[in-house]
């Protein structure tokens, strides 16, 4: 899939095999619609109670479409939370550039939750820092973005206003619930290499504060799809040669886990926000 032909055909194709995932997925959970996706990224997932108790599961390989996510930490698994006649999917996990293959198959959870109906879709990743505004531990709200990945998950003549990609309604709304939640400029990195500290100062300049291998095409995707879009970031680690360290998976995991309690009243705060407007 995702291959071999014409490329209004794979756009085509790529929205019509989201709609028939979705319809699978609402049959599945039993709902008519859904209000809103998250996106649970690395770091995130344990604070996925916070959103409410789930009432169905489906694995995302059993949906046309889905790929088997390999990232570590990611289950690969769709949860539906049910609040009073509401429903929002959660997933756990999300396809990467970096695992090779191709944007279209990154944006269609995505797609897939826009088909469902959802208006709203979070995007929550863990990410490295360029500034000590943003502070290892501590969540960030995504401000905007620059796509460092050169790939996008639209094929075609299709002028997607990003003017304000990262709704200013909704991060109002969650500097209101916490104001000390810092804000940033979020490069999308190709990865699976992190970057070197040339490349971070490269960004710096530019005016990028975190930095990550997620989130940038799936947040064009559900701007293309009309949904109002929230990126929050948990900063797991200062960026390549800003701490006169190296990188260390195991330390990002380590504060990942320290911050659950604090992204839990955030992501149940921002629950309650999607549902009330629904
Ligand atoms: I966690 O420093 C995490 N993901 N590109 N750079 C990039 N991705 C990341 C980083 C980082 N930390």
């Amino acid at each position: 899939m995702w291959s071999d032909r014409s490329p209004q055909a794979r756009m085509e194709e790529a929205n019509t095999t989201a709609r028939e995932a979705a319809q699978l997925l609402l049959d599945r959970i039993r709902a008519q619609r859904i209000e809103a996706a998250f996106v649970m990224g690395s770091g995130w997932k344990e604070a996925a109670d916070a959103i409410g108790p789930v009432s169905e599961q489906v694995e995302m390989t059993a949906l046309p479409g889905f790929i088997a996510p390999s990232a570590a930490g990611h289950a690969g698994r769709i949860h539906a939370v049910r609040r009073g006649d509401r429903t929002v999917l959660v997933f756990h996990g999300r396809v990467h550039l970096y695992e090779g293959y191709g944007p279209l198959a990154v944006a269609h959870g995505v797609r897939t939750a826009i088909a469902a109906g959802a208006r709203t879709v979070v995007l929550t990743n863990a990410c490295g820092s360029l500034t000590e505004d943003l502070p290892v531990g501590a969540p960030a709200l995504i401000r905007d973005h620059i796509n460092f990945t050169a790939r996008t998950p639209l094929i075609g003549a299709r002028f997607i206003d990003l003017t304000e990609v990262y709704s200013e309604r909704l991060r109002r709304a969650c500097r209101v619930f916490d104001r000390s939640i810092g804000e940033g400029v979020y490069g999308g990195w190709f990865g699976p290499a992190f970057e070197t500290p040339a490349e971070i100062r490269m960004m710096k300049s530019l005016g990028v504060d975190l930095v990550g291998m997620s989130t940038v095409l799936e947040a064009i995707a559900a701007r293309e799809g009309g949904a109002e879009v929230l990126g929050l970031s948990l900063v797991t680690n200062r960026a390549a040669g800003l701490a006169g360290k190296k990188l260390s998976g195991d330390e990002v995991l380590e504060v990942a886990a320290a911050a659950i309690p604090r992204l839990r009243p955030l992501l149940g705060a921002v629950t309650e926000l999607l549902l009330e407007q629904a």
